[in-house]
């Protein structure tokens, strides 16, 4: 009989060391990339140098890239079945980045890119040059290693259109040298909100911290944030994203973290206020950050070292092979 040998699609996604993680991250990627550890060929990076487009202090950056991996670790990712890998150790990726530069990315579509006008607001003219270039390297990141699969939150989903245009710009010229990779959103929790504006998303670098819940948050503080998390006018407990965008955006946290979707909590809640919904939330919260934690204080920094050492020498080998064939075609070799 013939045997049949399965090719597992490749996925690629990564999270800045920018800021305390928190439990958008958790649910909008992290969560979901757990789960796709079975059925694909999984690389997850810590983009250290995507992180360094805005202000990082040495030291912070040093110990939030090991804080970084032991998240993944302790959320489930699993180095026996996934790569590990930190994005400056592989240096291909900022050589990919150059050249996609020069062929496949144009301004025009680096002027479209929100995040970008976010996070520069009202200063774009005196913001890095590599904040603008922000999306041409996670461009190379993805297209280095065959990516088919990106497992993001909703606000990543242009950029990963951005890898597609320059893939397909790319290939037009120099013939079938990279995949098109595709996005993939959770239809639930991709977009969890700020805590006390809930029009925001909910982001590891706000400035102010009571917006977020973060994964490494002291337990007691994290209870007090959801005690405080702003409501909407009226006291049912409705999910409806138009007249209630607060409430919907805790209905989908307590979901994501508890046990019970959100249909059937509307049906649990009726007739209670807000407060009772608040306090049983708050009790999902702890528990969820409780045994988090937990995982989390008993990943050493010798293992987390060990595990990007060996997520390193595994990446290096596909992408300097991808590197050594993009050279050919653009005739530097
Ligand atoms: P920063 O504020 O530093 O830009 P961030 O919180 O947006 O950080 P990223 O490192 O940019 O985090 O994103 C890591 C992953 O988490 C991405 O896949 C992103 O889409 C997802 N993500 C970030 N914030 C949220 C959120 N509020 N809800 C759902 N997913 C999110
Ligand atoms: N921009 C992403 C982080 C990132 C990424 C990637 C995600 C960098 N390179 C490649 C997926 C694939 C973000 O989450 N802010």
């Amino acid at each position: 009989m013939e045997k049949k040998i399965e090719i597992k699609k490749t996925i690629f996604s990564g999270i800045q060391p920018s800021g305390n993680l928190n439990i958008g991250n958790y649910i909008g990627a992290i969560s979901q990339w757990v789960k796709m550890q079975e059925k694909y060929n999984c690389i997850f990076s810590i983009v250290d140098y995507h992180a360094i487009t805005v202000k990082q202090s040495p030291e912070e950056l040093r110990r939030r890239i090991i804080e970084v991996v032991k998240i993944y670790l302790a959320a489930g990712i699993d180095p026996n079945k996934s790569i590990i890998f930190q994005q400056s150790a592989v240096a291909a990726h900022t050589e990919l980045a150059w050249i996609l530069n020069c062929y496949g990315a144009r301004i025009a579509d680096l002027n479209k890119m929100t995040q970008f006008k976010d996070k520069a607001g009202e200063n774009q003219e005196s913001v890095s040059v590599g904040l603008y270039d922000y999306p041409v390297l996670m461009a190379a990141d993805i297209l280095l290693y065959n990516t088919e699969i990106v497992p993001v939150g909703e606000d990543q989903k242009q950029h990963v259109e951005l890898a597609r245009d320059i893939a397909k710009r790319f290939n037009n010229e120099f013939g079938e040298t990279f995949l098109i990779p595709q996005a993939v959103i959770k239809q639930e929790g991709a977009r969890i909100m700020s805590l006390l504006d809930p029009k925001k998303k909910m982001s590891k670098s706000d400035s102010n911290q009571n917006n977020c819940i973060g994964l490494l948050d002291d337990i007691e503080v994290a209870r007090k944030k959801i005690m405080r998390a702003v409501t909407d006018s009226g006291s049912e407990i409705e999910y409806d994203l138009e007249d209630k965008p607060a409430l919907s955006n805790l209905l989908t946290i307590y979901a994501q973290l508890g046990t019970r979707e959100i249909p059937r909590l509307v049906k649990d809640y009726r007739g209670k206020g807000y407060g009772d919904f608040k306090k049983d939330l708050a009790d999902v919260v702890v528990k969820f950050l409780t045994d988090f934690q937990k995982k989390y204080n008993k990943i050493s920094d010798d293992k987390v070292i060990k595990i990007l050492e060996a997520g390193r020498k595994k990446v290096e080998k596909l992408a300097s092979a991808k590197m050594e064939k993009v050279r050919q075609v653009i005739g530097v070799r």
